[in-house]
């Protein structure tokens, strides 16, 4: 497995239901390197590049409203494997066939109102991270606990 950077964000539910510690909390005690935070009110334009992807769903304007709707809090987190373990954390997209344990499973009901992203590849990692963060918020630094965490 190799280091890779995932986006990791908190909804505006997320904020506004004061979950910001816990959802930091969970990536932070598995292990992950934060390398990028910030709290943002997030531009129509910039949501809808970030879910391109989903530009020809039927909740596509809903999902924009919704992530525009209040600020939220950018994350850049750094590790081995990081990309599909972050989306394990997260648990299913729909928070009712979220696993309990999961950040969804356990904070979440409903698919529009699901408290959390995560990058789905290592690709889309990176891109999400050059579309959030501009290059000096990056930040390189080595843990204390880096030694205690990976052999
Ligand atoms: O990556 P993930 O967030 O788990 O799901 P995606 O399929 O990428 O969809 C992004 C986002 O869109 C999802 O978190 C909520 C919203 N959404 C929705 O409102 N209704 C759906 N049927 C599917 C997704
Ligand atoms: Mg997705």
């Amino acid at each position: 497995l190799e280091v890779e950077q995932t986006y990791i964000m908190v909804k505006p539910d997320g904020v506004q239901r004061g979950l910001v510690g816990e959802i930091i909390s969970r990536f932070e005690k598995k292990g992950f390197k934060l390398t990028g935070l910030k709290l943002f009110r997030c531009p129509k334009e910039l949501a809808e590049e970030h879910y391109k992807e989903l530009q020809s769903k039927p909740f596509f304007p809903k999902l924009i409203n919704y992530i525009t709707s209040g600020p939220v809090v950018c994350m850049a987190w750094e590790g081995v494997g990081v990309v599909a373990s972050a989306r394990k954390l997260i648990g299913a997209t729909n928070p009712l066939q979220a696993e309990p344990g999961t950040i969804r499973g356990d904070l979440a009901v409903q698919t529009g109102r699901n408290v959390v992203h995560g990058s789905d590849s290592p690709e889309n990692g990176k891109r999400e991270i050059g579309l959030w963060f501009k290059e000096g918020e990056i930040c390189e630094w080595i843990p204390v606990q880096e030694p205690w965490v990976i052999e």
